[in-house]
């Protein structure tokens, strides 16, 4: 039988020498196991005499701890040397920047009634909305167009077709926001100041109309409003919105919802085929307006002996161009890079035509 001393080093040796951790069980197994020899050797403590079990037995116990403690460093060891391993190996670089995406964007229309909505906020306008779909009364006789105008007739107007039978008043896709204005004064009352943006429909498609475009209207009761109010305003919201000084252009017009009315111009000019807002000696009509006929307040509830107003309405589209140097409709809606890119159309976030 081997010495202590030699046992002691065997094994050292064999767990220093362990690759893994099979070969390290290996070793526990041949020392410490069952049918281990360090075990073997202190079965036999039982058959020795008191003087010699004294002796062996606490050097036997001695060595049991100290292989067993180098098994269990050894093992950690391995261990630790694995997780090292796979750390190196399973390394990912996380500062890699992503790829870019497309991103959409705000469409224009958007972007352009929130700014306006923002200045006439400023001077006390509260933003109403209504249905896209109306009556006949609150598109068309709430705002004194008589059943003969033009406007009412099917040529004109979108109308929601009727089954036979169905008697219910004709509906229409609104072609203008007015009705918005209507339904505000009937809901709020007077002292009211609103503007109402949205979709209205007109049959219309030619080179500068599209079936469906962009309102913005406004009005302001109180009782004493007057045409320069109007001005003022009108002239207030085009200096803020174009960022520079606009001069206005009033020339007496017709509609059926107001009286007197004025159609206005703003100031402008052509410089090398570039159209310039505020400045030069030309003049571009952009805006209907005038004092609120009196059947019209009634219309809204509103008495026109205690309450008058003014009320405007404009394009939005329209300003949207003018404001970004658009040219024309179909540069608008078709083929200018600059409204597409804006409109988020996918087919221009290709590679190949991104910029940078
Ligand atoms: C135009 C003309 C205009 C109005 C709209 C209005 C609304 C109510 C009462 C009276 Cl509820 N008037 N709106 C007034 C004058 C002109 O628009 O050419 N727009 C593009």
């Amino acid at each position: 039988m081997d010495g202590i001393a030699e046992l002691r080093a065997k094994y050292l040796a064999e767990i220093g020498a362990a690759a893994g951790a099979d070969a390290l069980e290996g070793v526990r197994l041949a020392a410490l196991g069952k049918k281990g020899e360090i075990s073997l050797m202190m079965r036999e403590l039982g058959r020795m005499s008191p003087e010699e079990r004294q002796q062996a037995g606490p050097a036997l116990n001695g060595l049991k701890d100290e292989i067993d403690a180098a098994l269990r460093a050894r093992k950690a060891a391995l261990e630790d040397a694995a997780l090292d391993e796979r750390l190196k190996a399973e390394w990912l670089d996380i500062t890699l920047p992503a790829r870019p995406r497309p991103r959409g964007t705000i469409h224009p229309v958007s972007q352009v009634t929130e700014e306006m909505a923002a200045i006439f906020a400023d001077m006390g306008f509260a933003v109403a909305e209504g249905p896209q779909i109306e009556t006949d009364w609150y598109n068309f006789d709430a705002l004194n167009i008589a059943p003969e105008h033009p406007a009412r007739q099917e040529h004109d107007t979108f109308f929601l077709h009727r089954a036979a039978g169905d008697n219910r008043p004709p509906h229409v896709l609104r072609t203008h926001t007015s009705p918005v204005q209507i339904r505000a004064m009937q809901e709020q009352g007077a002292p009211i100041r609103v503007i109402a943006p949205g979709r209205v429909y007109r049959m219309d498609m030619d080179l500068t109309h599209t079936p469906m475009f962009h309102q913005i209207e406004g009005m302001a009761i109180d009782r004493d409003i007057t045409m320069a109010n109007l001005k003022w305003v009108l002239e207030e919201f085009f200096s803020v919105y174009f960022g520079q000084r606009v001069k206005t252009r009033f020339r007496a017009s017709h509609f059926p919802f107001t009286e007197p009315s004025a159609e206005v111009d703003i100031q402008c000019s052509w410089v090398g085929g570039q159209l310039k807002v505020g400045e030069g000696d030309g003049w571009m009509e952009v805006l209907g307006s005038g004092m609120m006929h009196p059947h019209v307040l009634r219309s809204g509830g509103i008495d026109p002996d205690e309450w008058q107003g003014f009320a405007f309405g404009m394009g939005i589209d329209r300003m949207a161009m003018l404001k970004y140097g658009i040219p024309d409709l179909r540069a608008f809606f078709e083929s200018d890079l600059r409204w597409l890119r804006h409109y988020g159309f996918g087919a221009l976030e290709a590679p190949s035509l991104h910029a940078g």
